[in-house]
């Protein structure tokens, strides 16, 4: 693994002896190819198919012999709180010992004291304290990882959480997408004023956030414990009008219409959705806005209501899944068990969670015309892994299977 990011410009290489699974929606279900090859110039995908088809003129290429081994896009980690500081194993404490979320949360635990610690921590400690969380998941395979912010809750601290997972990116080989999260939860020094503070998120803070390109889309958490899908629009209103896409944080521990209201922005995802409704799912659907399921948070926090998967499939919302890596509901830092968590607790299939931690959870960044399948075109961000069939992928807990891992060619 690169400790520091080298040359995007790395010539032709080519993987061979190497069973695909390259999640082209071209093909049918995994996109299997047996005996298969992948072709890159300068880090992109110039060829993925049957090794008997690569361009002869390529056979002078460096190759790369991949020992009869499967191979899928790396993998996409597409909603994380990966940037924060500390950590709340007291409150897990707490909590094992009878306590429920609120009295937690009156205790002075919850988002807020994720606040507290991150308004104290420097940029640098940030970079240091997320750096082996990053690694942990790209030990795994994952080549993106989006990360929001939403403990700084204010320009100097949203600002410091965002330039610092910009900086992950050059400390390591791997995409960042950066989303900013300012409509997450209402810091202490708003003294209750839900509206002013949102004001403030919409027409300070994210006017200044886009202004220095630190976001690459803007998230908002849509529920009665946060904000009303009416606050979430005042912020919307501005995204849009700043040319930055959406996502939201929507119906997971009620249904207040926030996958509605997603839909109606064009939303890129709309995530969590244990209380989604049918009505929701249609306007996903209409949308293309992508179903982000978060079984991590559904485990943390003993969730009971599932999210409705069935009429996901119905309604042909495209499903994504992601770790939701944060201190408070979903300390997860591996998307193979969160694969594993997906399938057993909501009977997604095999086929769905590999497709959710590739080609959807692509989509789900606006990244769907760079990564997530193996194509022509696309970067050239591998999984080569020692296993016999992608299903063990999704089977195994606690076990990692990588036998190697390529970001853009290298
Ligand atoms: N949904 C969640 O599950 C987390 N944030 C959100 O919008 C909770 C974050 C935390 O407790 O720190
Ligand atoms: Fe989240």
């Amino acid at each position: 693994m690169g400790v520091s990011k080298t040359q995007a410009t790395v010539g032709t290489r080519i993987w061979r002896n190497a069973r695909l699974a390259t999640m082209s929606p071209r093909l049918p279900g995994l996109g299997v190819v047996e005996r298969g090859a992948v072709a890159a110039v300068d880090g992109r995908i110039i060829f993925a198919g049957a090794e008997a088809d690569l361009p002869a003129d390529l056979a002078a290429a460096e190759t790369i012999d991949c020992g009869g081994r499967w191979v899928t896009p790396g993998l996409i980690d597409c909603h994380t709180h990966l940037v924060h500081a500390g950590n709340r194993a007291n409150e897990f404490e707490m909590r094992l010992a009878g306590a429920t979320y609120e009295e937690v949360a009156r205790a002075g635990g919850g988002i807020v004291s994720s606040v507290r610690s991150l308004r104290a921590a420097s940029e640098a400690d940030l970079v240091r304290e997320t750096l082996p969380r990053l690694d942990a998941l790209m030990a795994e395979g994952v080549t993106t990882v989006e990360i929001k912010s939403g403990y700084g809750l204010d320009l100097e601290n949203e600002a410091k959480s965002l330039r610092a997972a910009r900086q992950l990116a050059n400390e390591r080989s791997v995409t960042i997408r950066t989303s900013f999260l300012g409509a997450h939860a209402l810091p202490p020094e708003a003294a209750g004023d839900k509206d002013a503070f949102i004001g403030k998120v919409a027409d300070e803070i994210l006017p200044a956030i886009a202004a220095e390109n630190l976001a690459d889309a803007v998230d908002g958490f849509c529920e009665g414990i946060a904000f009303s899908p009416e606050q979430i629009s005042r912020v919307f209103d501005k995204a849009t009008a700043l040319g930055l896409p959406v996502k939201l944080h929507a119906d997971q521990l009620s249904n207040l219409g926030g996958t509605a209201l997603a839909a109606r922005y064009g939303a890129l995802s709309a995530d969590h959705l244990e209380y989604t409704d049918q009505d929701g799912a249609a306007a996903m659907a209409k949308a293309g806005t992508v179903a982000v399921i978060l079984p991590g948070a559904y485990y943390f926090i003993r969730e009971t209501k599932k999210p409705p998967i069935q009429l996901f499939r119905d309604a042909g919302v495209k499903m994504a899944v992601a770790t939701d890596c944060n201190p408070g509901t979903s300390p997860l830092t591996s998307l193979l068990l969160t694969m594993n968590m997906a399938a057993t607790l909501f009977s997604m299939t095999v086929e769905e969670c590999l497709l959710g931690v590739t080609r959807n959870a692509a989509a789900a960044l606006g990244l769907a015309g760079d990564t997530g399948t193996l194509e022509a075109g696309k970067w050239a961000d591998l999984a080569v892994w020692d296993i016999e069939r992608p299903a063990e992928l999704v089977y195994r807990m606690g076990f990692n299977p990588l036998h190697a891992r390529v970001w853009r060619g290298q």
